[in-house]
């Protein structure tokens, strides 16, 4: 029988080469891509889009490490073992959302689509520019990442409101929450931005009945929608009827329901959809292995892990 090596971890990815991981992750841990015979020894799980099942047979694992700030890729896996689920919570992924966010705010406050469309026609137009106090933004989800693009975009100047489960006060942005706060939120928005987890609850909650509930009367010449969120949440079809029904003026989507976007989706060509490919802010493992690898030191020292997912909440 072989001796066991504490801190053994399992790399469980699926969709991208685990290489840089398995590398950067092997500094004083024993990594493997697979448990082979020896599933007993594996301490802690590392995953993206794990196997379901893969899990439930390490009967020695201590905590499962979400390579993003996303878990329902971990948490949709019906045999999850009963062990903390620690996400990622990381300044160096914060700022790339940060950086997404106000981008795409900015683009379509600045009619960025309208623009580059008369620039391909040699067309001189000019359209409205509203200031930015005057255009209202609405994050759904102030966790993180939401409260992160919250504080930039107030700093650029813009009217931020945000929407959240449990009642929440962040400086200079305009709160609400739950069902009853749905409403009036989305009807003082005029740029929409879904940083949203996707759970049972908010799977699908970005539908035509929503979005025709955001503001249009903006002087932007109608309401915007960013989903750097989870496609899960979206429902494409209400999204493209919207869009063609002067319900929703533009959208930027950076997630979709089936990824990668499948080629004969009309998102990929529609002329007022900006289509990025779940890139808003990848992990990167440079910055995010350090910090996963603190937190197994600091479960061997016997102090808590930070980031652990409410699994209740599913997320
Ligand atoms: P957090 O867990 O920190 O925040 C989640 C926020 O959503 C909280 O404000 C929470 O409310 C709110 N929320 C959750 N459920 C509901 C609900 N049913 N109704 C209303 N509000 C709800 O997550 P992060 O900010 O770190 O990340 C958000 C999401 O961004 C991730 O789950 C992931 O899906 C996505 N993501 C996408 C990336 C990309 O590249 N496109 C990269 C990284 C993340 P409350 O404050 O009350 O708890
Ligand atoms: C994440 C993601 O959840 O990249 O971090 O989607």
């Amino acid at each position: 029988m072989s001796e066991r090596k504490p801190g053994r971890i399992l790399l469980s990815v699926q969709g991208f080469e685990p290489k840089k991981w398995q590398d950067l992750l092997s500094a004083g841990h024993e990594v493997v891509l697979s448990p082979g015979g020896e599933a007993d020894a594996i301490d802690y799980a590392v995953v993206w889009k794990h196997e379901h099942g893969l899990l439930a047979k390490l009967p020695g694992l201590k905590a499962i490490f979400s390579i993003g700030a996303g878990v329902d890729h971990v948490l949709s896996d019906p045999d999850l073992p009963d062990v903390p689920v620690v996400r990622v919570v990381a300044s160096n992924l914060t700022q790339h959302m940060v950086d997404y966010v106000v981008w795409r705010v900015t683009d379509h406050h600045r009619q960025g689509i309208f623009y580059r469309s008369e620039q391909a026609r040699g067309n001189w137009r000019d359209r409205t520019q509203p200031p930015s106090p005057d255009v209202s933004v609405g994050i759904l989800g102030l966790g993180e990442l939401g409260r992160a693009a919250a504080k930039a975009l107030i700093a650029i100047g813009y009217d931020v409101k945000g929407w959240t489960r449990t009642p929440r006060t962040v400086d200079g942005v305009e709160t609400f929450s739950g069902d009853e706060g749905l409403t009036p939120f989305l009807n003082a928005t005029d740029i929409l931005v879904v940083l949203l987890p996707h759970t049972p609850a908010t799977e699908g909650i970005v539908d035509y009945e929503l979005l025709s509930r955001l503001r249009r009367d903006n002087g932007l010449g109608g309401a915007c929608l960013i989903n750097a969120g989870r496609g899960k949440l979206q429902k494409e079809a209400d999204i493209l009827r919207a869009l063609d029904d002067g319900t929703l003026k533009e959208a930027s989507l950076d997630v979709f329901e089936t990824e990668p976007l499948p080629r004969l989706s009309p998102l990929w060509s529609h002329p007022r959809v900006f289509v990025t490919p779940h890139a808003a802010a990848t992990s990167d493992a440079t910055h995010l292995v350090p910090l996963m690898l603190e937190q197994m030191a600091r479960l061997e020292r016997g102090e808590p892990l930070q980031n652990v997912v409410d699994r209740a909440a599913g997320y």
